[in-house]
């Protein structure tokens, strides 16, 4: 879509971007308290105009960065080839995570990023994960969802022994079941994978009969605590949109990797739940909220039918909104006329 006619649909026009992009909150410094934090613009004004204001730049800020951040909707991890066996190098690193306008935090990455590097394979492939542990702490990786043999689970103690810093483990296995799933700490999880050590892992079916045919197919990570509220590492007016054609359908692959329930709500389009955990359901089913628990996985089609801006965000207000605007489990699905 044009900038300006995005800006139109929004009714806003470009002097009021101009306005917001000079308003830029300054960039602050999180110790990364248990408390969640960073939030955009958390305070506690109380004039009107103010508070108006605030909630303006925040919409005006969330404009001036669609596009900004092509790593956003994730870009797949290229697998180098070993004969048959499909690798995939990680290595975890403590680093400095941005969730926007400069809100930086202390916080624990694969290869570097926030959530980590998208894992899309296809159910069958042998793949061989070779994982490399920098940081000053051990680390185990789990692949949530995927059917292993044991010896490749990733619990410390249990079922291998931890990677210790400076370390290399590998794990090979065979992909056996297809779905939505997720990778991610299993040492100290709490912390680690709240501190961004997740990510997608998407097995694509040998079987595509049952897939749904779309335009578009999103990643959509939701997470929470030690990096605040965010969606794919990052938190509103840094978000992005969707962006679909009037007519469109969209796939939507919702996980939980934070410790909160986040209910997803999308205004003025229904969502179609089609799968759970990576298993299709044996019939689908409509709703326009839909509860997403840790750990769980949930695909949906969105059946763009109704042209505009509609909002998207997490229905647990504390997460999304506050005095002074949005902010955190915010963006929106913008339908083009
Ligand atoms: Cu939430």
């Amino acid at each position: 879509m044009e900038r300006r006619n995005f800006l139109k649909m929004m009714g806003v026009g470009a002097g009021a971007v101009g306005a917001g992009l000079i308003a830029r909150p300054a960039a602050a410094h999180n110790t990364g308290s248990a408390v969640p934090n960073g939030l955009f613009r958390q305070g506690q004004t109380e004039d009107w105009q103010l508070m108006n204001q605030h909630h303006q730049e925040g919409v005006d800020i969330f404009l001036a960065n669609i596009g900004q951040d092509p790593n956003f909707w994730r870009i797949p991890l290229e697998p180098e080839m070993d004969g048959n066996v499909k690798v995939f190098r990680l290595t975890c690193e403590e680093i400095e995570w941005d969730t926007g306008g400069g809100m930086t935090f202390p916080a624990m990455a694969y290869n570097g990023m926030v959530p980590g590097p998208e894992i899309r394979v296809t159910e069958g492939d042998e793949v061989r994960f070779v994982v490399t542990n920098n940081m000053t702490q051990p680390h185990n990786i789990h692949f949530h969802g995927l059917r292993v043999p044991n010896n490749v689970d990733g619990v410390p103690f249990v079922t291998q022994p931890p990677i210790n810093p400076g370390e290399t483990q590998e794990y090979q296995f065979v992909v056996r079941n297809p779905g939505t799933h997720m990778y991610h700490s299993h040492f100290n999880s709490a912390e680690q994978n709240t501190r961004g050590m997740l990510g997608a892992l998407i097995v694509d079916p040998l079987d595509a009969s049952r897939e749904p045919q779309v335009a578009k197919d999103y990643t959509f990570i939701l997470n929470d605590s030690a990096l605040g509220y965010t969606f794919n590492g990052k938190g509103f007016p840094y978000t992005q949109p969707m962006v679909a054609k009037l007519g469109e359908r969209i796939r939507v692959r919702y996980m939980n990797e934070g410790l909160m329930i986040h209910p997803m709500h999308l205004h003025g389009i229904p969502q179609q739940v089609i799968a759970t955990d990576g298993f299709y359901l044996p019939v689908p089913y409509m709703c326009d909220t839909l509860n997403i628990a840790p750990g769980q996985r949930y695909d949906v089609i969105i059946n763009c039918d109704e042209p505009g801006v509609w909002a998207y965000h997490c229905h647990i207000l504390t997460h999304a909104e506050g005095r002074d605007g949005m902010f955190g489990m915010v963006t929106v699905l913008i339908v083009e006329e």
